[in-house]
């Protein structure tokens, strides 16, 4: 008999078990009342008396060593239950929503860096400004039509302060407190007291530019508006300038891009004529330089302006200026593949 408890011994050392199941089996198999061990407990009973010390001991050993050794096994599978689930480290993280930039921000930026790479500063300025930042250093007669309350937004009369209606204002903030070489762009919000529209919004977003320096030529002011286009909507386009008028600008102009939809073959989006408007510029009034301290006898500039909502709108092919103000996230998500 002790021989049989010393295999069974062995057999219980080795014991292994694939899942919780099999190692139930096991328990089953050498521990339950009609088990193996416990009935060596009953053959115990016809074992000679002289070795009943021996046989005893051993079989307690196997006992224990059985229920050691099935527990182990047992307890690998709990911890296992445990732990699957809690850290599997190849389980994909839980997803983080991840915002978007808005479409104004998007462009804002593009137009900055374009800027930026043939030596442009940027500069930023109020947005409630005084009469004579906004329209009166920039050469706007007494009765101009901007400076009625139709269209602008005054905040207080006499003295008059009013939301600035383009960031020119800065760009004489920038003259009055710097002499040239002036080269910069400004950035920002505009407000105008216009009904909203598809094409229109009391609140838009602009970028002017400015250029000051001795010879400063019209040759200037078309060369970097040609690369302008050309890196903000791809090589192939090409412009045109056609006679405007600006109180601030002498001569001035607006500036076409060819169709970026069509190429200029024609299409709805230039109304069949091949060209589609982006900008206003010309070359800075005399009397604007005086106005600000620079002289027109040594210096001379070009300036533009551009509404950021109307080339995303071009870009993004978007029909209405209303969307850039709703915040629909169904909207936004659409520019996330953008930066
Ligand atoms: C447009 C046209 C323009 C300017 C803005 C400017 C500023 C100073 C002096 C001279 Cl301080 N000019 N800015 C010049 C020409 C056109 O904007 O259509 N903007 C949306």
């Amino acid at each position: 008999m002790l021989d049989k408890i010393k295999d069974l011994l062995e057999e219980v050392k080795g014991l292994t078990a694939e899942t919780a199941e099999e190692a139930e089996q096991l328990r089953i198999k050498y521990l339950s009342k009609k088990g193996i061990i416990p009935s060596l407990f009953n053959e115990f009973k016809s074992v000679p008396n002289d070795q009943k010390k021996a046989v005893g001991q051993a079989i307690n050993e196997l006992k224990n060593t059985a229920q050691e050794s099935i527990n182990n096994l047992k307890e690998q599978f709990e911890q296992s239950n445990l732990t699957s689930g809690a850290s599997d480290l190849t389980l994909p993280g839980s997803q983080m929503p991840i915002g978007s930039r808005h479409p104004l921000s998007i462009v804002r930026k593009q137009i900055v860096d374009i800027f930026d790479r043939i030596g442009f500063t940027v500069a930023e300025g109020p947005e409630i400004e005084d009469d004579w930042h906004v329209f009166e250093a920039l050469n706007f007669p007494p009765e101009h039509p901007a400076r009625d309350m139709q269209d602008t937004f005054f905040i207080n009369q006499d003295p008059d302060i009013l939301l600035r209606t383009h960031t020119s204002s800065v760009q004489i903030r920038t003259m009055e407190n710097q002499q040239p070489p002036i080269r910069a762009i400004f950035p920002g919000r505009v407000f105008r007291n216009e009904a909203i529209s598809a094409r229109a919004h009391c609140i838009f977003h602009q970028v002017e530019g400015l250029y000051i320096d001795e010879d400063v030529s019209f040759a200037d002011l078309r060369q970097t508006l040609l690369y302008f286009a050309k890196e903000m909507f791809g090589k192939e386009t090409r412009i045109r300038l056609r006679p405007s008028y600006f109180p601030f600008t002498e001569p001035s102009a607006e500036m076409d891009i060819s169709c970026t939809l069509c190429g200029g073959e024609g299409c709805n989006i230039c109304k069949y004529t091949g060209w589609v408007e982006i900008l206003g510029c010309g070359m800075v009034d005399p009397a604007v330089l005086s106005n600000c301290n620079i002289d027109p006898e040594k210096y001379t500039g070009f300036a533009f302006g551009m509404g950021i909502e109307r080339i995303a709108m071009l870009k993004y092919q978007i029909n209405d200026i209303r969307l850039f103000f709703e915040n629909d996230v169904r909207f936004l998500e659409q520019f996330k593949a953008e930066s």
